[in-house]
């Protein structure tokens, strides 16, 4: 028997005028399937068309991608491209502002409607955007400061990869896992790790990781990444090739790959590095389904985007179609003041 598995991250290339209206029909699925209340599900339509749109009619390469917010507590529906970017944007944000001209008319409609709107830009690199309508008193924001897109290779139904964040006494966890090879016995491993993790997410990482190494013994196995997020620090503790990254504005101060091993076979005792985390930088966790090259120069303008459109933009510039891909992208929280 098997219990329901995490969804992917639903993609829906704009590459014609009719995935404007493929996306808003996902989109709508998905708030559906999530549950959302009343004129929800409209309201997510809209920002997916909204987005699609601007995408059809004036962007190089873009796409949406579309998934819950965990724990029930919404949607998020993200947008990136690879250009010409938006100069004008403040007037795209403002209201009246519409002109078929520029990137960004409807733009004001999204983020009216939107709980959470955050967009970057950048002339001639692209944009990314990310709208989140959540549920009304949703208690722990986990995903603040956070993004995450888990994308199953090409032509394949289920996602080998899985990944997710728990809170516990302010702390979080994020995990990110690579079932060995892809389709549905990897996705089998992965649903089960995952499983495990949040059985397990308060206790220290080499413990968590033994949960997952004795919940993996009768599948295929599998790499994982266990990042907890501590205030100027992260731990991080890894088999196999999930890799760790820190990136602040002003490059990529860390990068960590995993121990030797396959998690459901055979792990060596297991190391917890600490990763320094200064303000404003962010700790980056991602499957081999994303080339690892992305690291080597990134622009400033990928430096300083917030967790989710990070996560966004690593997976859609750099993610491979032939392998399942996860990113994971956190800050420490804030703390209170
Ligand atoms: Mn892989």
């Amino acid at each position: 028997m098997t219990p329901p598995a995490v969804p992917p991250t639903a993609f829906v290339r704009i590459d014609h005028h009719s995935a404007v209206h493929l996306a808003a029909a996902t989109a709508r699925s998905i708030a559906q399937q999530c549950r959302l209340p009343g004129a929800a599900p409209d309201r997510a339509a809209v920002v997916a068309s909204e987005l699609a749109s601007n995408l059809d009619k004036h962007a190089k390469d873009g796409a949406l991608y579309i998934q819950p917010l965990p724990l029930g507590a919404g949607l998020e529906i993200l947008a990136a491209d690879h250009g010409p970017g938006m100069p004008e944007l403040h007037r795209c944000l403002a209201d009246g502002y519409t002109t078929t001209g520029t990137l960004g008319a409807g733009l004001g409609a999204v983020s009216r409607t939107a709980t959470d709107f955050t967009i970057r830009t950048q002339a001639g690199v692209g944009t990314l955007a990310c709208a989140r309508l959540a549920l009304p008193g949703q208690p722990e924001p986990v995903w603040q400061g956070a993004g995450f897109l888990c994308l199953p290779a090409e032509g394949e139904e289920e996602c080998g990869d899985a990944g997710a964040i728990v809170r516990h006494a302010g702390i979080r966890t994020a995990v990110v896992v690579d079932g060995l090879g892809h389709g549905p016995r990897a996705a089998e491993a992965a649903q089960t790790a995952l499983r495990a993790f949040h059985a397990a997410g308060d206790r220290p990482l080499p413990q968590i990781l033994d949960s997952l190494h004795r919940a993996l013994r009768h599948t295929r196995g599998a790499a994982v990444g266990l990042l907890r997020l501590h205030a100027g620090h992260a731990q991080y503790c890894g088999i196999g090739n999930v890799r760790v990254l820190a990136c602040s504005p002003r490059g990529v101060d860390h990068r960590l790959t995993g121990q030797p091993g396959i998690v459901g076979w055979k792990i060596p005792a297991a190391t917890t590095h600490s990763i320094p985390l200064a303000h404003g930088t962010t700790a980056v966790l991602h499957s081999d389904g994303i080339d690892a090259r992305w690291a080597h120069a990134p622009s400033p303008f990928m430096l300083r985007l917030p967790p989710p459109l990070l996560a966004a933009a690593v997976a859609h510039g750099h993610r491979s179609s032939r392998d399942d891909a996860t990113v994971l992208a956190a800050r420490p929280e804030q703390r209170p003041r």
